[in-house]
């Protein structure tokens, strides 16, 4: 009877050992797969050599440590008649096992604190940008490009059939679109910089707590409202890069991608041009004279952008929380109350102050799309001037 419990006993070791065998390639390859990016900055290198050094630190500790408990437990099992010493202290052994880790800890802390040294050394940077989180989109300014500042928003691009019944009630629940290539990590306007360029970057939030993270730079810093965190890149590929939002940072935290686009410096300087032509046709563009056409139609833009997704696509909103804007006394009444709550927002409730968010342009446009579709047919306007008016009165 024993020995065939014996026989039975060495036959499951022996295939386990060969399954653990043949489980450790696939696994090392699901490691390789699942481990953090080397990346394309010099930074992301070293975050990921002290990440694979200690690894292998760890793994020889492992090794070791487990290596001398099993051939303990089976050399001196007590079937093999090992009878414990009865010692009780050894000052020796103390001093080693305290001195050892100490000496692997030190080991350990001297790489890792120069690579944090260089993470947080934001000097001599050539390009310094501002990045700003908002509930759900990042705003990128360009300090010191030619003096002339530009800023713009980087917007949530996946086309809104791919979401579903999440952006849009009308759409059935359950029915999607085909995802494309990069769900939910594209966006209308990347940030562009210029490749082997030492770029500073100033996080701060207008509203909650938002977190910058791109993996390929081994980059993530918190952008905390009424705080700048620095941080800084050098990327030394061009290419387009991906990252997200890592702070829950609200309803549609999934929906404010980030995406990075590294030129070559000539490319960059030629883009950098065009943006801030582009700033300075935006404020002509504010002083011309606008149809009731032209500002729906810019109001459209502005809309489905900032607003659809509390008011929704037919302005019937998600009552009770977002109101619908369809036949609303204020989209319905005096416009210079409607003017007010789209300027300075309601404080206390999700309806931010969009005064500094948008353009006068696109602040006219969408209030008086607001009053002109949806269902609304009020009849009036308001001009890209009046709003700047009303701005500089309410200061
Ligand atoms: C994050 C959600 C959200 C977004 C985005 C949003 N709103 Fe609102 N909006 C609200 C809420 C909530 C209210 C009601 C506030 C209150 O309780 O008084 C509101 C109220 C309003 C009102 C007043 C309606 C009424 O009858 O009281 C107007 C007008 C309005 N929003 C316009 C806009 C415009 C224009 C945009 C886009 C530029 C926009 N909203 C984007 C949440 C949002
Ligand atoms: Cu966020």
């Amino acid at each position: 009877m024993l020995p065939t419990i014996k026989n039975t006993l060495n036959k499951l070791c022996s295939s386990v050992a060969l399954a653990a065998l043949a489980a450790l390639l696939p696994a090392l390859s699901l490691a390789a797969e699942v481990n953090m990016p080397q990346g394309v900055t010099s930074v992301s290198r070293a975050t990921y050599k002290l990440h694979m050094d200690i690894i292998w630190i760890c793994v020889a500790i492992a090794v070791v440590v487990y290596g001398v408990l099993f051939y303990s437990l089976i050399r001196y099992r007590k079937s093999k008649g090992a009878v414990p010493a009865t010692f009780s202290h050894s000052t020796l052994v103390e001093i080693i096992w305290t001195s050892i880790p100490f000496l692997i800890l030190v080991g350990m802390a001297i790489p890792s604190t120069r690579v944090l040294t260089q993470i947080y050394d934001t000097s001599n940077a050539e390009l310094d940008i501002k990045i700003t989180g908002y509930q759900w989109r990042w705003q990128y300014s360009y300090i010191n490009g030619d003096g002339e500042d530009v800023t713009f928003f980087s917007n949530l691009s996946t086309p809104r059939e791919q979401i579903g019944s999440l952006f849009d009630p009308s759409v059935p629940e359950g029915s999607f679109a085909e995802k494309g290539e990069h769900y939910l990590l594209e966006v209308d306007e990347p940030l562009v910089i210029p490749v082997n360029t030492k770029v500073r970057f100033l996080l701060t939030s207008a509203d909650v707590i938002h977190s910058w993270w791109m993996p390929q730079f081994a980059l993530k810093r918190d952008a905390i409202p009424g705080f700048i965190n620095e941080a800084w890149v050098n990327v030394e590929e061009t290419g387009t890069y991906r990252g997200q939002c890592t702070e829950l940072c609200g309803q549609l935290h999934g929906f404010m991608p980030i995406v990075v686009e590294v030129k070559e410096r000539a490319d960059f300087d030629a883009w950098l041009a065009e943006k801030q032509a582009a700033a300075a046709a935006a404020a002509e563009l504010t002083n011309q004279e606008w149809t009731m056409e032209q500002l729906v139609a810019e109001g459209q833009t502005v809309y489905t952008t900032f607003c659809v997704a509390c008011h929704q696509v037919n302005g019937q909103g998600l009552p009770p929380a977002f109101p619908p804007l369809t036949g609303s006394v204020v989209t319905t009444g005096p416009i210079e109350e409607h003017i007010n709550v789209v300027l300075n927002g309601r404080p206390g409730t999700a309806m931010a102050a969009f005064g500094a968010l948008l353009t006068p342009v696109q602040l006219a446009g969408v209030i008086t799309y607001e009053r002109n579709a949806l269902g609304n047919s009020v009849g009036d306007l308001v001009t890209p001037i009046e709003i700047l008016q009303a701005q500089q009165a309410g200061q």
